[in-house]
């Protein structure tokens, strides 16, 4: 639960507020797949579908974003509107959050300040596309997301699809083991890779059902072991990319991004959009898919995360 500092800096939709009241599941989500992630109007009609789909699976949806500097857990069907098309909204990052309110900007949150807020507002579970991660190149760049961090130090935990084959997968596993962040495959044995439903890489954990993840998130709170954890969840088949097919794209994406300089904050959204161009829209229809899939995990493992505390192992007498 937020201190009265934090409170005070944050708008909980009324119908959230209830939930929380009323200790029902709530699922938050991130903005900047909005702002950022995919355009318009795929990404309003997303976002509103994504909500639709953690209400059918029994939760309650709960998109943040800063608004004139106010951090909002929850939007009205006309913020979320004015976010799809509105300029001048600044991608927020943990570095970025306190700037964006004490300037009473407009921001969109990625993973890093989605988790920051949810947590302030005492919201354990959250779904998004994919998150940042370690970028090709960091020996030059040093480009690792902040998302990686975030996982490592905010108790909530993030359903994605994997992280996007435009990073480096490998070193994005290792950083997080570093870190200890727990890596949850959902029943798949090998990291998908957000587009491709599978990369060549081992999962650290696998786990076939919503309440074998609410048991591990349980235990870990049991534990006290800080920190949020990942479910990577395979994007469905039906809707893959396969790895071979994409990597000819994301070649030239990295390769594109390079020549042209574009860095930091830019990376990302740079290499989204130029995917999206390449693949004639096809690498947004998944991008679609897979966020809705994860919505639904994330709802089922805050309604079982909900249904009390889960039988941990106990000490034997
Ligand atoms: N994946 C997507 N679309 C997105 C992002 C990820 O398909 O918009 C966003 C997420 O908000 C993620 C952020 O947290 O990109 C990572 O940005 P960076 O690499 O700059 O940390
Ligand atoms: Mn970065």
């Amino acid at each position: 639960m937020p201190d009265d500092h934090a409170k005070a800096l944050l708008d909980i939709h009324p119908a959230v507020e209830a939930a929380l009241q009323q200790n029902k599941p709530i699922v938050a989500l991130e903005s900047t797949i909005i702002t950022h992630g995919m355009p318009f109007p795929q990404n309003v009609e997303t976002a509103r579908q994504v909500e639709a789909i953690v209400r059918e699976n029994g939760a309650m949806p709960a998109t943040v974003a800063v608004i004139g500097g106010r951090i909002k857990i929850g939007l009205q069907a006309s913020e979320l509107e004015w976010l799809g098309t509105a300029k001048d909204v600044l991608k927020l990052s943990r570095a970025d959050l306190a700037f964006a309110v004490s300037t009473r900007r407009h921001g969109a949150t990625t993973v890093a300040a989605t988790m920051i807020c949810a947590h302030l507002a005492g919201i354990r579970i959250f779904a998004t596309g994919g998150i940042g991660g370690v970028h090709r190149g960091v020996e030059h760049s040093m480009d690792i997301s902040a998302d990686l961090d975030e996982l490592a130090r905010t108790p909530v935990a993030v359903v994605c699809a994997g992280a996007k084959a435009i990073l480096d997968l490998p070193r994005t596993l290792e950083y997080l083991e570093t870190r200890g962040v727990p890596v949850i495959g959902y029943r798949t044995d090998r990291f998908p890779a957000f587009w491709s439903a599978t990369s060549e890489l081992p999962v650290p954990i696998r786990l076939d059902t919503p309440d074998a993840i609410a048991d591990l998130i349980h235990t870990k709170e049991a534990l006290a072991l800080t920190g949020g954890l990942l479910v990577a969840n395979p994007v469905p088949s039906l809707d893959e990319i396969p790895s071979a097919e994409m990597a000819r794209f994301i070649e030239n994406a990295v390769e594109k991004a390079d020549r042209r300089g574009i860095i930091g904050k830019a990376v990302t959204p740079f290499l989204l959009s130029y995917l999206v161009e390449k693949t004639g829209g096809r690498s947004l229809r998944t991008n679609i898919a897979l966020v809705k899939n994860n919505a639904a995990l994330a709802a089922q493992v805050a309604v079982s995360l909900r249904r009390g505390t889960a039988d941990v192992p106990q000490t034997r007498s």
